[in-house]
């Protein structure tokens, strides 16, 4: 089968990448990315040389040059990972947002719908759910919980969800849609709170907590993640919302309180700072469809994993460390 990752430099796209090349080494995959600030060639070098992986370089909001991907490459199914992710960064600049996660995602439908696939499947997320109250921990997000969200990041990710849902009403264009919790491990852009804190704690820098760091998130580690889209993307419903997670929740502070004493650093380089407008409280995924009906179930616990992403930002400086530096920009390149 051929597979289209788009967005396939960034962090999730290229832990999948990896993990169809490992596990299905049958099939063909193709990543397509535009390379933005997020997106990283040297992430994918492994796979430079694997006759199954091809690189291509564009923007899925770009409907000529996509429609004329789909037009050579014919494609049996699309994965979507491709968007603006940065929930601070939509604070900031929300237009981008609604470019790339909303009419890029229509974009590719409408090239799905044009040269045909066997499956359109959009990675989404448990932040179109809104948040949950700290004091009701029976609470969790189903798939049937109304969308109701905060920002603009998930507002966006909210809109493309619809759109796809549309899609498969309408025109029957064979979808399933992943929402999952917060991810952690390898290639995790150092913007986002887990690599951050390694990172500025490795540096004795300061590590600004938001707020009173009691905000709770429900962290999966990005392998368990790929194992439940590759599920889903071959056997999940059509049509259907498949919500992703293993049950780990954790405050900011607790995170960042492991992460230093995996590193033996002191608690005295926590720094709070000015809260997020708009912060989301609690999330929290209710798992038991993707459970039920597919047979999957996160293989790895928090303690393991963060140990082992410590360890890979320990192992891998030149990754990091370019990225912050900015050197990574000089990756830039059009392998089409
Ligand atoms: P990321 O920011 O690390 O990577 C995004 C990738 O998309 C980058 O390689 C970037 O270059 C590419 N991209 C951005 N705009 C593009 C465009 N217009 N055309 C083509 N490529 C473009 O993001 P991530 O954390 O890997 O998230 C991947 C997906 O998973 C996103 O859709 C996100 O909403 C979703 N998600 C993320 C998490 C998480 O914890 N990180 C959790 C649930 C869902
Ligand atoms: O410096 C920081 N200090 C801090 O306290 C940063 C960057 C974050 N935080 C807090 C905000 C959140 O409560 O840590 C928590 C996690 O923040 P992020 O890493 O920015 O992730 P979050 O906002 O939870 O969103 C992530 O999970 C869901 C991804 O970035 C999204 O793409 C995904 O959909």
């Amino acid at each position: 089968m051929k597979i289209i990752v788009t967005g396939g430099a960034g962090f999730i796209g290229s832990n999948f990448v990896y993990f169809e090349l490992q596990e299905n080494p049958e099939d063909q995959i193709i990543c397509l990315d535009s390379l933005t600030y997020a997106g990283n060639l040297s992430t994918l070098e492994e796979a430079m040389n694997n006759p199954n992986f091809k690189f291509v370089k564009a923007d899925i909001s770009d409907r000529k040059a996509i429609f004329k991907i789909f037009e050579e490459e014919r494609p049996d199914i699309v994965v979507n990972f491709a968007a603006e992710s940065h929930v601070d960064r939509s604070i900031e600049n929300p237009g981008i947002f609604l470019e790339t996660n909303v009419i890029g995602t229509g974009v590719l439908m409408d090239a799905c719908r044009k040269y045909g696939i066997t499956r359109f499947h959009q990675v989404s997320t448990d932040e179109v759910y809104g948040d949950l109250p700290l004091d009701r921990p029976d609470l969790f997000f189903t798939e049937d919980t109304p969308l109701y969200t905060s920002s603009p990041y998930s507002s966006s990710k909210a809109g493309a969800d619809l759109l796809v849902l549309a899609y498969y009403r309408t025109y029957k264009l064979p979808v399933s849609i992943t929402r999952c919790s917060n991810n952690y491990g390898p290639y995790h852009f150092p913007e986002k709170l887990i690599p951050l804190m390694i990172s500025r704690a490795l540096a004795d820098q300061s590590l600004p907590v938001y707020g009173k760091g009691e905000n709770v998130r429900d962290w999966l580690y990005v392998r368990d993640h790929c194992s439940a889209i590759d599920q889903v993307m071959r056997k999940g419903r059509l049509g259907e919302v498949y919500n992703i997670g293993g049950h780990n929740e954790r405050t900011n502070l607790e995170v960042v309180k492991t992460i230093l004493r995996e590193l033996d650093k002191p608690e005295s380089l926590i720094t709070f700072v000015t809260d997020r407008p708009g912060h989301d409280m609690r999330y929290a995924i209710d798992p038991t469809k993707i459970y039920n009906e597919l047979g999957w179930f996160p293989e790895t616990k928090f303690e393991d994993g963060i140990r082992k992403t410590i360890q890979w930002y320990l192992d891998n400086k030149k990754w990091w460390e370019e990225i912050l530096s900015g050197e990574y920009t000089k990756y830039l390149g059009n392998t089409y």
